[in-house]
């Protein structure tokens, strides 16, 4: 039986209804950009629905797959597993005070991004990246760095990383991963996990962990700049804020290594690309002005920043790219996202 045959046998015996989804896919395999045809079963709650109408809690259900680069005639199967963690949860209270960096139990430091206003997209960018407008956002507490593997290994017990290194950033990661991270982040320190592990809705009520909306990272990244970068518009400039193309030697590096912006978040160019909680559109049109979170819906969440791998083009504070939510493998460029957390901030 193939992988994906079990997957749908192990699925459908779950008492789910899986089904399969084909897109191309420009991703690289061993180095080598390539354009793939994917044959994915979905897993879990962001594609397979229950039969009896309610959601399993903790599903185990594998994802699966199958890629056929062209025009090459190789064939590669992969498959990893996916579990999903947090359900529960509390309701204890989170901090008071509004102190302007945080480092809570878990050790992962945080700063406190000041509710203000600022210019989302450029109008002289790519087409996703208008029209630019005017957005408002409350105050809200994001990590300095991205998620380490030292972080994320202790909290779910495994480093799905190609690079190893407790200090160098977690990637392989898939959306859905990320997710169960901040679940588990919130509840190891008694805070509301904010995502339905049976929805992956998130609760922006709930004082745990969440992604940033795609307006959060930009406006975070911008830190008051309306520049290409939150240095300035001089792309020379990048090798000393950021890990990318021109300086990575194809890996990630470990954390805050590199420069911060002005508001003391370091990696937001480039090192990974930063998974957001919102769903990809177009373009910005129809969106909302006030802590806008992105599409009801869509089939890809955004990712931010560029990574290792990017070009200065692709680092730029407004560059967007996106994936579908569940594909974790080397065809997708995987180890090229990661994230970071942020948490409500004081008077919301
Ligand atoms: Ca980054």
């Amino acid at each position: 039986m193939r992988p994906d045959d079990r997957a749908v046998a192990a699925a459908t015996a779950a008492g789910l209804s899986p089904r399969r989804v084909s897109r191309p896919h420009v991703g690289s395999v061993g180095g080598t950009v390539t354009r793939c045809w994917v044959t994915v079963l979905a897993p879990a709650c962001e594609y397979a629905r229950p039969r009896n109408g309610a959601w399993p809690c903790h599903p185990a259900l594998g994802f699966y797959a199958r890629h056929v680069r062209r025009p090459a005639a190789l064939t590669v199967v992969v498959a990893s597993a996916l579990l999903l963690a947090g359900c529960g949860g509390s309701d204890q209270p989170g901090p008071a005070s509004a102190p302007a960096t945080l480092t809570p139990q878990t050790r992962v430091e945080m700063v406190l991004i000041p509710a203000g206003e600022f210019v989302m997209g450029d109008d002289r960018a790519d087409a996703d990246e208008k029209p630019a407008r005017k957005v408002r956002l409350s105050a809200f507490y994001m990590d300095a760095g991205e998620v380490t593997q030292q972080s994320f290994q202790a909290l779910m017990g495994r480093n799905p990383s190609k690079f190893p290194g407790p200090e160098r950033p977690v990637e392989r990661v898939s959306w859905l991963g990320t997710v169960q991270y901040c679940n588990m982040r919130s509840l190891r320190e008694g805070l509301k996990p904010c995502y339905d592990p049976k929805t992956l809705q998130c609760d922006f009520g709930a004082d745990g962990y969440r992604l940033p909306t795609e307006a959060e990272w930009e406006y975070a990244c911008r830190a008051g700049t309306a520049t290409r970068y939150s240095f300035g518009r001089d792309a020379a400039q990048l090798g000393q804020f950021a890990w990318f193309k021109g300086n990575a030697d194809k890996a990630t590096h470990p954390v805050r290594r590199k420069r911060p912006n002005p508001w003391g978040l370091y990696d937001m160019h480039g090192n990974l690309a930063e998974w957001c909680g919102d769903f990809y559109a177009e373009t910005y049109n129809g969106l909302g002005a006030a802590d806008p979170r992105g599409p009801a819906t869509g089939t890809e969440r955004v990712l931010r920043g560029g990574s290792w791998a990017s070009s200065p083009e692709a680092c730029r504070s407004s560059a967007r790219a996106a994936e579908a939510p569940g594909f974790a493998d080397v065809c997708f460029g995987y180890e090229m996202y990661g994230f970071r957390c942020v948490r409500t901030g004081p008077g919301k």
